[in-house]
């Protein structure tokens, strides 16, 4: 069973969000398993406070070292080589290639900062994967903790169904997802695609990877270097420039 700890300040944060939809039945069928390790309880001073002012002045507070270290004590015994993600802005930007590397590993230990982050002692002796969402900036890094943990679940067999493992191969290529439909055929008067209701299998599988290749010009024209394509699909794209809005 793959199992995820999280270090954090509110664990029923990671708790709750964790357990609706599918990410609530991979922990109930025993796919995954998530702890949250409270960093409050390992404090040793009578206000159980976890943060102090940064040394040499400026605003916000800092969490200190002490109680972090000691929760991660408090599993590092069970787990041991185990990886430990700081979430943070500072670190390595978050991809699908970056779950799938996760993903094959058996613990993984998250923790999440507040304030304006943490002792770097901390980084320096237990951290070994600093991992950012993007350029921006929350509050604590519990919402990325909570999303790595889901977009690397996902990748965990029998995590998701037969077919959206079936829909997780043709993304993996690189290129974004072509249109999906569903009923009623025709909606405030915009038709389905009639190609999708013909039945014709082949021409249909044809159809949506053109979509596919047209939407990921269009959109994120920056994902194309790095996608699988055959010479054919890059003919076909310099052949409809001129559908391809700048
Ligand atoms: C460390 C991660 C942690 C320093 C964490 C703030 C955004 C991300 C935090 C700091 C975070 C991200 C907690 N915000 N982009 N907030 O993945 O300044």
């Amino acid at each position: 069973m793959k199992q995820f700890f999280v270090l954090t300040l509110f664990p029923e944060m990671i708790m709750q969000t964790l357990s609706h939809s599918i990410m609530g039945r991979a922990q109930r069928e025993g796919l995954i398993g998530i702890e949250a390790i409270n960093i409050r309880d390992f404090t040793r001073n009578k206000q159980h406070h976890v943060d102090d002012y940064p040394y040499g002045g400026g605003v916000g507070m800092v969490m200190q070292a002490q109680p972090i270290y000691d929760a991660y004590q408090s599993i590092a015994q069970r787990v041991e080589g185990a990886r430990v993600i700081y979430m943070t802005p500072q670190g390595r930007p978050f991809t699908q290639s970056v779950a799938k590397e996760l993903s094959r590993e058996e613990n993984l230990i998250f923790l999440c900062g507040h304030y304006e982050g943490v002792d770097e002692r901390i980084i320096e002796e237990i951290v070994t994967d600093e991992i950012s969402l993007g350029d921006f900036v929350l509050t604590g890094g519990e919402l990325p903790a909570i999303t790595i943990i889901d977009a690397v679940s996902r990748l965990v067999p029998g995590v998701l169904g037969k077919e959206d493992s079936f829909a997780d191969e043709s993304f993996s290529d690189g290129l974004l997802e072509y249109p999906q439909y569903t009923r009623p055929p025709v909606f405030h008067g915009r038709e389905v695609p009639e190609i999708l209701l013909s039945g014709h299998h082949a021409n249909i599988a044809k159809w949506r990877r053109e979509q596919s290749l047209l939407r990921t010009a269009q959109k994120r024209p920056d994902l194309l270097p790095n996608a699988e394509l055959t010479d054919k699909e890059k003919l076909f794209l310099q052949h409809r420039q001129n559908d391809i809005k700048p």
